[in-house]
């Protein structure tokens, strides 16, 4: 098959917008490059002294892997220099990061990062990812503003991942459907391996963390013991699939069919996941693919954000089955 890289295939797309001057192919081309480096470092965290804890604390409260840094760096450094993005919002960072240099000073986009999610597993040699999410700035000119990330999920112009796994892959979406390119490390190069991804309408995995049961939502108990009945005309039961990586868990289930559903806990009572930076792009990328994406009564891209880390719950994937979740959730 011929083969056909990323490059190659953002400047054929780009005559999907009229307008564009080539800011968000250059953009995207960036996030290729900072991809390909964290990769690079992912792959062999078991040898060289970058794992274990920093020690440091992040704004989640969170123990920093130094791998997190690293990609943070990397993707910001990326950003600064393609002179595409005003401003950036990080997991990482408590605030945005303005951007206010010459390269800049024309940038209409601005970018919203989880840099390393799932970082817990990374001494475990388990998948992690990296979400990106991308606007259309709001401000006039100058560096980014705060202001500028309070756009719903339906106002994203582009939004993807990159799951560093068996192999390191990059999916994204542009509004024109989803597409998938895996990195062939023999020439550098992001290939397009999954062209015009597609969710099945209903699967037969369900992934969420049952440790958290007694804590759940009576709906979602319902839901749980609804995937786990016997009923061969509705494909039950479903298998549980539950990686703790929530970018490998929720590629896996946009290729085979399934729900990811992360709720309501007592120790987590508005949801753990990010709608900014985790939640609005993976939505975008599963509505594109024919899923869906809710937060157990409304559509995550509506959600109004009121602050950068804003959580909320998540439940996404195949259409069937989340909308079978939110049946119990509102009965
Ligand atoms: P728990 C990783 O920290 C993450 O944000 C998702 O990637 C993952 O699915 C979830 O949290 C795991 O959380 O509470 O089940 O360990």
């Amino acid at each position: 098959m011929k083969v056909k890289t990323l490059g190659q295939f953002i400047i054929e797309k780009q005559s999907d917008f009229p307008y564009a001057k080539g800011e968000l192919s250059r953009l995207l081309r960036d996030i290729g490059i900072a991809a390909k480096i964290v990769n690079r470092e992912v792959s062999k965290a078991g040898l060289v002294e970058i794992l274990g804890e920093t020690g440091e604390v992040n704004v989640q409260g969170e123990v920093v892997k130094k791998l997190d840094i690293f990609a943070n760096d990397q993707f910001i450094a990326a950003f600064k220099a393609g002179g595409e993005v005003c401003a950036i919002a990080s997991e990482e960072n408590d605030d945005i990061i303005p951007i206010d240099s010459e390269i800049s000073k024309n940038a209409k986009y601005v970018v919203a990062i989880d840099p390393l999610d799932g970082s817990s597993n990374i001494d475990v040699n388990v998948s992690v990812g990296t979400i990106f999410s991308i606007y259309r700035r709001k401000s006039s000119s100058g560096p980014g503003t705060k202001e500028d990330f309070f756009q719903h999920g339906t106002d994203q112009v582009a939004a993807g991942y990159i799951i560093y796994g068996s192999s390191c892959m990059l999916v994204y979406t542009t509004g024109k459907g989803v597409n998938g390119f895996t990195l062939d490390p023999s020439i550098g190069e992001f290939c397009l391996s999954h062209p015009n991804m597609s969710t099945p309408e209903s699967g037969k995995v369900y992934s969420i963390n049952e440790g958290n049961y007694l804590h759940f939502p009576e709906g979602i108990k319902h839901y749980i013991k609804y995937c786990q009945e016997e009923d061969m005309a509705s494909n039950r039961p479903y298998s549980s699939r539950y990686i703790g990586s929530g970018v490998a868990d929720i590629h896996r289930n946009l290729i085979t069919g399934g729900i990811y559903i992360y709720p309501t806990t007592t120790k987590s009572p508005k949801g753990k996941l990010r709608l900014l930076y985790e939640c609005n792009p993976l939505a975008f990328i599963l509505e594109q693919a024919g899923g869906m994406a809710s937060n157990g009564n409304k559509r995550i891209m509506e959600i109004e954000i009121k602050e950068l880390h804003q959580r909320t719950p998540l439940f996404i994937g195949s259409c069937k089955m989340v909308k079978k979740s939110l049946e119990f959730m509102q009965s």
